[in-house]
Protein backbone atom coordinates (compact mmCIF):
# COMPACT_ATOMS: atom_id res chain seq x y z
CA UNK A 1 0.00 0.00 0.00
CA UNK A 2 1.26 3.93 -0.79
CA UNK A 3 0.63 5.65 3.05
CA UNK A 4 -0.24 8.72 2.95
CA UNK A 5 -0.74 9.00 6.58
CA UNK A 6 -0.24 7.18 9.47
CA UNK A 7 -2.72 8.61 12.53
CA UNK A 8 -5.48 8.75 10.69
CA UNK A 9 -4.65 5.72 8.51
CA UNK A 10 -4.96 6.76 4.80
CA UNK A 11 -3.53 4.61 2.02
CA UNK A 12 -4.09 3.60 -1.82
CA UNK A 13 -3.68 1.13 -3.41
CA UNK A 14 -0.96 0.29 -6.17
CA UNK A 15 -2.38 0.07 -9.33
CA UNK A 16 -1.05 -3.15 -10.14
CA UNK A 17 -3.34 -4.77 -6.92
CA UNK A 18 -6.22 -3.03 -9.44
CA UNK A 19 -5.93 -5.91 -11.97
CA UNK A 20 -8.07 -8.35 -10.32
CA UNK A 21 -11.94 -7.74 -10.44
CA UNK A 22 -11.89 -7.91 -6.24
CA UNK A 23 -9.38 -6.18 -4.23
CA UNK A 24 -8.69 -7.91 -1.33
CA UNK A 25 -9.87 -6.82 2.31
CA UNK A 26 -5.59 -6.11 3.19
CA UNK A 27 -5.05 -4.14 -0.18
CA UNK A 28 -8.67 -1.85 -0.14
CA UNK A 29 -7.64 1.64 0.13
CA UNK A 30 -8.22 3.35 3.37
CA UNK A 31 -9.41 6.71 3.78
CA UNK A 32 -10.44 8.11 6.86
CA UNK A 33 -10.53 11.41 8.73
CA UNK A 34 -10.12 10.77 12.38
CA UNK A 35 -9.41 6.80 12.48
CA UNK A 36 -10.88 4.02 13.85
CA UNK A 37 -13.35 4.53 16.87
CA UNK A 38 -12.75 2.45 20.06
CA UNK A 39 -15.22 -0.72 19.53
CA UNK A 40 -14.77 -2.12 22.98
CA UNK A 41 -16.83 0.77 23.50
CA UNK A 42 -19.70 0.28 21.22
CA UNK A 43 -21.79 -2.42 21.88
CA UNK A 44 -22.61 -3.37 18.24
CA UNK A 45 -25.92 -1.81 18.17
CA UNK A 46 -27.53 0.54 15.34
CA UNK A 47 -29.86 3.29 16.61
CA UNK A 48 -32.44 4.10 13.86
CA UNK A 49 -34.48 7.14 15.18
CA UNK A 50 -35.99 10.23 13.96
CA UNK A 51 -39.11 11.15 11.96
CA UNK A 52 -40.32 7.75 12.26
CA UNK A 53 -43.01 5.89 13.51
CA UNK A 54 -41.23 3.41 15.29
CA UNK A 55 -37.69 4.07 16.38
CA UNK A 56 -35.51 0.91 16.80
CA UNK A 57 -31.93 -0.37 18.36
CA UNK A 58 -30.67 -3.12 16.28
CA UNK A 59 -27.96 -5.48 17.48
CA UNK A 60 -25.94 -7.08 14.64
CA UNK A 61 -27.94 -10.25 14.85
CA UNK A 62 -31.28 -8.57 14.75
CA UNK A 63 -29.45 -6.99 11.47
CA UNK A 64 -28.84 -10.37 10.37
CA UNK A 65 -32.33 -11.84 11.05
CA UNK A 66 -33.73 -9.22 8.54
CA UNK A 67 -31.92 -10.72 5.78
CA UNK A 68 -28.99 -9.87 3.54
CA UNK A 69 -28.37 -9.01 0.39
CA UNK A 70 -24.82 -9.05 -1.38
CA UNK A 71 -23.39 -6.43 -3.93
CA UNK A 72 -20.69 -6.44 -5.83
CA UNK A 73 -19.10 -2.35 -5.60
CA UNK A 74 -16.57 -0.23 -6.71
CA UNK A 75 -15.57 2.38 -3.90
CA UNK A 76 -14.24 5.77 -5.20
CA UNK A 77 -12.35 8.25 -3.33
CA UNK A 78 -13.87 11.77 -4.31
CA UNK A 79 -10.54 12.93 -4.15
CA UNK A 80 -8.88 10.15 -6.12
CA UNK A 81 -7.03 11.67 -8.83
CA UNK A 82 -6.61 14.70 -6.86
CA UNK A 83 -2.74 15.23 -7.61
CA UNK A 84 -3.33 15.40 -11.03
CA UNK A 85 -5.13 19.17 -10.80
CA UNK A 86 -3.15 22.22 -11.34
CA UNK A 87 -2.92 24.38 -9.09
CA UNK A 88 -2.69 21.53 -6.47
CA UNK A 89 -6.16 21.43 -4.01
CA UNK A 90 -5.23 21.40 -0.17
CA UNK A 91 -6.33 17.36 0.81
CA UNK A 92 -5.05 14.36 0.91
CA UNK A 93 -2.50 13.86 -2.31
CA UNK A 94 -4.45 10.81 -4.21
CA UNK A 95 -2.78 9.38 -6.81
CA UNK A 96 -4.96 7.21 -9.02
CA UNK A 97 -5.17 4.07 -6.08
CA UNK A 98 -8.19 5.32 -4.01
CA UNK A 99 -10.34 3.04 -5.56
CA UNK A 100 -11.19 -0.60 -4.92
CA UNK A 101 -13.86 -3.36 -5.32
CA UNK A 102 -15.08 -5.47 -2.69
CA UNK A 103 -18.31 -8.19 -2.78
CA UNK A 104 -20.29 -6.26 0.06
CA UNK A 105 -23.12 -8.27 1.68
CA UNK A 106 -25.62 -6.52 4.40
CA UNK A 107 -29.14 -5.90 5.22
CA UNK A 108 -30.58 -2.95 2.39
CA UNK A 109 -31.18 -0.12 4.36
CA UNK A 110 -34.64 -0.19 2.79
CA UNK A 111 -35.61 -3.25 4.59
CA UNK A 112 -34.79 -1.21 7.79
CA UNK A 113 -36.51 1.79 7.27
CA UNK A 114 -39.69 0.09 6.20
CA UNK A 115 -39.76 -1.32 9.54
CA UNK A 116 -39.22 1.58 11.34
CA UNK A 117 -41.63 3.47 8.91
CA UNK A 118 -40.38 7.42 7.98
CA UNK A 119 -42.88 10.12 8.81
CA UNK A 120 -44.57 11.06 5.14
CA UNK A 121 -42.85 14.71 5.54
CA UNK A 122 -39.29 12.65 6.38
CA UNK A 123 -36.70 13.86 3.43
CA UNK A 124 -33.27 12.56 4.13
CA UNK A 125 -31.50 9.93 6.51
CA UNK A 126 -28.30 11.17 7.78
CA UNK A 127 -25.75 8.16 9.22
CA UNK A 128 -23.20 8.72 11.77
CA UNK A 129 -19.80 7.01 12.05
CA UNK A 130 -18.50 6.39 15.60
CA UNK A 131 -15.63 8.28 15.00
CA UNK A 132 -15.25 11.50 16.33
CA UNK A 133 -12.51 14.51 15.72
CA UNK A 134 -11.68 18.66 14.81
CA UNK A 135 -11.25 18.94 11.50
CA UNK A 136 -8.67 21.91 11.11
CA UNK A 137 -10.96 24.86 9.96
CA UNK A 138 -13.68 23.92 12.78
CA UNK A 139 -13.75 24.56 16.64
CA UNK A 140 -15.36 21.93 17.76
CA UNK A 141 -15.37 17.90 17.89
CA UNK A 142 -17.82 16.30 15.27
CA UNK A 143 -18.49 12.93 14.36
CA UNK A 144 -18.20 11.74 10.40
CA UNK A 145 -21.87 12.29 9.20
CA UNK A 146 -23.27 12.57 6.19
CA UNK A 147 -26.89 11.99 4.66
CA UNK A 148 -28.48 10.59 2.01
CA UNK A 149 -31.73 11.82 0.03
CA UNK A 150 -34.64 9.00 0.77
CA UNK A 151 -34.94 8.10 -2.81
CA UNK A 152 -30.90 6.79 -2.61
CA UNK A 153 -31.63 5.46 1.31
CA UNK A 154 -34.23 3.09 -0.47
CA UNK A 155 -32.40 1.83 -3.56
CA UNK A 156 -32.37 -1.66 -3.62
CA UNK A 157 -28.80 -1.82 -3.38
CA UNK A 158 -28.15 0.57 -0.92
CA UNK A 159 -26.99 -1.73 2.25
CA UNK A 160 -25.80 -1.67 5.57
CA UNK A 161 -22.77 -3.54 5.19
CA UNK A 162 -21.97 -6.42 7.54
CA UNK A 163 -19.52 -8.40 5.04
CA UNK A 164 -16.56 -7.31 2.77
CA UNK A 165 -16.18 -10.35 0.76
CA UNK A 166 -17.65 -12.34 2.54
CA UNK A 167 -15.80 -12.15 5.83
CA UNK A 168 -16.85 -9.45 8.94
CA UNK A 169 -15.64 -6.15 8.23
CA UNK A 170 -11.76 -4.70 9.03
CA UNK A 171 -11.63 -2.15 11.47
CA UNK A 172 -9.93 0.24 9.15
CA UNK A 173 -13.13 -0.24 6.43
CA UNK A 174 -15.83 0.53 9.30
CA UNK A 175 -16.08 -2.45 11.31
CA UNK A 176 -18.88 -3.99 12.56
CA UNK A 177 -21.45 -2.02 10.02
CA UNK A 178 -20.89 0.54 7.53
CA UNK A 179 -23.38 2.11 4.96
CA UNK A 180 -22.88 0.89 0.94
CA UNK A 181 -23.74 3.73 -1.35
CA UNK A 182 -23.81 2.47 -4.93
CA UNK A 183 -22.77 4.96 -7.56
CA UNK A 184 -21.97 7.30 -5.09
CA UNK A 185 -18.35 8.59 -4.11
CA UNK A 186 -16.92 7.09 -0.86
CA UNK A 187 -18.09 9.99 1.38
CA UNK A 188 -21.45 8.66 1.41
CA UNK A 189 -20.61 4.59 2.57
CA UNK A 190 -19.95 6.18 6.05
CA UNK A 191 -17.73 3.52 8.08
CA UNK A 192 -18.06 2.13 11.88
CA UNK A 193 -21.86 3.36 11.20
CA UNK A 194 -23.72 3.74 14.77
CA UNK A 195 -26.80 5.75 14.22
CA UNK A 196 -29.30 6.46 11.66
CA UNK A 197 -31.69 9.64 11.73
CA UNK A 198 -34.57 10.33 9.60
CA UNK A 199 -34.77 14.25 8.77
CA UNK A 200 -37.55 16.03 7.88
CA UNK A 201 -35.02 18.69 7.16
CA UNK A 202 -31.49 18.51 4.79
CA UNK A 203 -29.04 18.00 6.83
CA UNK A 204 -26.10 21.11 7.02
CA UNK A 205 -23.39 19.42 8.85
CA UNK A 206 -20.07 20.29 7.72
CA UNK A 207 -19.53 16.88 5.46
CA UNK A 208 -22.39 17.81 4.03
CA UNK A 209 -22.20 21.68 3.05
CA UNK A 210 -18.83 22.18 4.00
CA UNK A 211 -16.31 19.51 2.04
CA UNK A 212 -17.70 17.26 -0.60
CA UNK A 213 -19.06 20.12 -2.90
CA UNK A 214 -17.52 21.20 -6.14
CA UNK A 215 -16.36 24.44 -5.42
CA UNK A 216 -15.20 26.20 -8.69
CA UNK A 217 -14.47 29.85 -7.30
CA UNK A 218 -16.20 31.23 -9.54
CA UNK A 219 -19.97 33.48 -9.07
CA UNK A 220 -21.75 30.19 -8.71
CA UNK A 221 -22.82 28.45 -5.56
CA UNK A 222 -20.64 25.26 -4.61
CA UNK A 223 -22.69 22.27 -5.60
CA UNK A 224 -22.79 18.64 -3.89
CA UNK A 225 -20.49 15.94 -4.95
CA UNK A 226 -22.98 12.69 -5.14
CA UNK A 227 -22.22 10.25 -8.16
CA UNK A 228 -18.80 8.88 -9.32
CA UNK A 229 -17.64 10.49 -12.78
CA UNK A 230 -16.31 8.28 -15.47
CA UNK A 231 -12.83 6.93 -15.41
CA UNK A 232 -10.40 4.44 -16.49
CA UNK A 233 -7.27 3.31 -15.46
CA UNK A 234 -4.26 1.62 -17.05
CA UNK A 235 -2.86 -1.31 -14.51
CA UNK A 236 -0.67 -2.62 -17.35
CA UNK A 237 1.73 -1.89 -18.18
CA UNK A 238 2.96 0.96 -15.74
CA UNK A 239 3.99 4.33 -16.15
CA UNK A 240 7.81 3.96 -16.79
CA UNK A 241 7.56 0.45 -17.81
CA UNK A 242 10.07 -0.59 -21.00
CA UNK A 243 8.22 -3.38 -22.94
CA UNK A 244 9.92 -5.43 -26.00
CA UNK A 245 8.75 -3.87 -29.67
CA UNK A 246 5.70 -6.19 -31.30
CA UNK A 247 2.53 -6.24 -29.53
CA UNK A 248 1.45 -5.53 -26.03
CA UNK A 249 -1.22 -6.07 -24.05
CA UNK A 250 -3.07 -3.29 -22.43
CA UNK A 251 -4.88 -3.86 -19.53
CA UNK A 252 -7.27 -1.96 -17.44
CA UNK A 253 -10.28 -0.72 -15.51
CA UNK A 254 -13.59 1.34 -16.08
CA UNK A 255 -15.87 2.39 -14.24
CA UNK A 256 -19.12 5.17 -14.04
CA UNK A 257 -21.59 5.78 -11.13
CA UNK A 258 -23.88 7.39 -13.58
CA UNK A 259 -24.12 3.85 -15.86
CA UNK A 260 -22.68 0.76 -17.18
CA UNK A 261 -19.30 1.41 -19.37
CA UNK A 262 -19.86 0.83 -22.99
CA UNK A 263 -16.96 2.19 -24.50
CA UNK A 264 -12.76 2.64 -23.69
CA UNK A 265 -11.30 3.86 -26.07
CA UNK A 266 -6.97 3.62 -26.66
CA UNK A 267 -5.13 6.97 -27.36
CA UNK A 268 -1.13 6.89 -28.31
CA UNK A 269 1.25 9.61 -28.42
CA UNK A 270 -1.41 12.46 -28.31
CA UNK A 271 -3.44 12.04 -31.01
CA UNK A 272 -7.40 11.06 -31.16
CA UNK A 273 -8.09 7.37 -29.83
CA UNK A 274 -8.96 5.74 -32.97
CA UNK A 275 -8.67 1.99 -31.72
CA UNK A 276 -11.29 0.23 -29.17
CA UNK A 277 -10.46 -1.82 -26.44
CA UNK A 278 -12.24 -4.64 -26.10
CA UNK A 279 -14.64 -4.34 -22.98
CA UNK A 280 -14.99 -7.56 -20.20
CA UNK A 281 -18.63 -8.96 -19.38
CA UNK A 282 -19.56 -6.26 -16.34
CA UNK A 283 -19.43 -8.05 -12.97
CA UNK A 284 -21.99 -6.12 -11.75
CA UNK A 285 -24.23 -2.93 -12.19
CA UNK A 286 -21.63 -1.23 -9.41
CA UNK A 287 -18.49 -2.11 -10.24
CA UNK A 288 -15.80 -1.44 -12.77
CA UNK A 289 -15.29 -3.55 -16.01
CA UNK A 290 -11.57 -4.81 -16.61
CA UNK A 291 -10.67 -4.15 -20.11
CA UNK A 292 -7.61 -4.69 -22.87
CA UNK A 293 -6.08 -3.80 -26.19
CA UNK A 294 -3.72 -5.32 -28.50
CA UNK A 295 -1.26 -2.66 -28.89
CA UNK A 296 1.04 -2.70 -31.98
CA UNK A 297 3.99 -1.59 -30.33
CA UNK A 298 6.21 -1.20 -33.88
CA UNK A 299 8.45 1.55 -33.12
CA UNK A 300 10.82 2.02 -30.59
CA UNK A 301 11.29 4.97 -27.99
CA UNK A 302 9.07 6.13 -25.83
CA UNK A 303 5.62 6.51 -25.91
CA UNK A 304 2.40 7.94 -24.31
CA UNK A 305 -0.82 5.78 -23.87
CA UNK A 306 -4.06 7.44 -22.17
CA UNK A 307 -7.45 5.35 -21.96
CA UNK A 308 -10.74 7.21 -22.74
CA UNK A 309 -14.19 5.67 -20.97
CA UNK A 310 -17.87 6.48 -22.13
CA UNK A 311 -20.75 5.51 -20.30
CA UNK A 312 -24.36 4.42 -21.39
CA UNK A 313 -25.01 8.12 -20.38
CA UNK A 314 -22.51 9.50 -22.49
CA UNK A 315 -20.33 10.72 -20.45
CA UNK A 316 -16.54 10.45 -21.73
CA UNK A 317 -13.54 11.36 -20.38
CA UNK A 318 -11.27 14.30 -21.15
CA UNK A 319 -7.61 14.86 -21.14
CA UNK A 320 -7.59 17.88 -18.67
CA UNK A 321 -10.39 17.98 -15.25
CA UNK A 322 -11.72 20.90 -14.29
CA UNK A 323 -9.97 22.14 -11.02
CA UNK A 324 -12.38 23.15 -8.18
CA UNK A 325 -11.16 24.40 -4.88
CA UNK A 326 -11.11 21.20 -2.85
CA UNK A 327 -9.84 18.67 -5.28
CA UNK A 328 -13.04 16.11 -6.21
CA UNK A 329 -13.89 14.27 -8.97
CA UNK A 330 -10.94 14.47 -11.28
CA UNK A 331 -11.90 12.02 -13.76
CA UNK A 332 -9.22 13.54 -16.43
CA UNK A 333 -7.73 10.58 -18.45
CA UNK A 334 -4.20 8.55 -17.04
CA UNK A 335 -0.72 9.75 -19.35
CA UNK A 336 1.29 6.29 -18.87
CA UNK A 337 4.65 6.35 -20.45
CA UNK A 338 5.94 3.45 -21.76
CA UNK A 339 9.91 2.60 -23.75
CA UNK A 340 9.48 0.51 -26.15
CA UNK A 341 12.66 -1.70 -26.91
N1 LIG B 1 -17.20 7.14 9.77
C1 LIG B 1 -16.49 7.44 8.65
N2 LIG B 1 -16.95 6.99 7.48
C2 LIG B 1 -16.26 7.25 6.34
C3 LIG B 1 -15.09 8.04 6.36
C4 LIG B 1 -14.62 8.49 7.64
O1 LIG B 1 -13.57 9.15 7.76
N3 LIG B 1 -15.35 8.17 8.76
N4 LIG B 1 -14.45 8.34 5.17
C5 LIG B 1 -15.30 8.28 3.98
C6 LIG B 1 -14.57 8.41 2.75
S1 LIG B 1 -14.15 10.00 2.31
C7 LIG B 1 -14.31 7.34 1.93
S2 LIG B 1 -13.59 7.56 0.42
C8 LIG B 1 -14.65 5.97 2.33
C9 LIG B 1 -13.42 5.08 2.32
O2 LIG B 1 -13.72 3.77 2.72
P1 LIG B 1 -12.52 2.74 2.96
O3 LIG B 1 -11.57 3.35 3.94
O4 LIG B 1 -13.12 1.47 3.43
O5 LIG B 1 -11.85 2.56 1.63
O6 LIG B 1 -15.22 5.91 3.63
C10 LIG B 1 -16.10 6.99 3.94
N5 LIG B 1 -16.75 6.74 5.19
MO1 LIG C 1 -13.30 9.93 0.15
Amino acid sequence: MRILSVDPLNAETPLEDLGDDLTAQSRFFVRSHFGPPDLSRRGDVLEVVGAVERALRLKMADLEAMGTRTVLMTLECAGNGRTGLTPLPSGEPWGLGAVSTARWTGVPLRTVLESVRPKPYAVEILATGADRGRPLDIADEIPFARSLPLAKARDADTLLALQMNGRPILPEHGAPIRLIVPGWYGMASVKWLERIEVLAEPFRGYYQLGRYVYDHADENPPTPVRTIRVRSVIVSPLDGDAVPQGQVIVRGKAWSGEGVIVRVQIGVDGAEPSQDATLAPPISPHAWRAWEFAWGATDPGRHLLRSYATDAKGNRQTDVGRWNRYGYGNNATQAVAVTVE
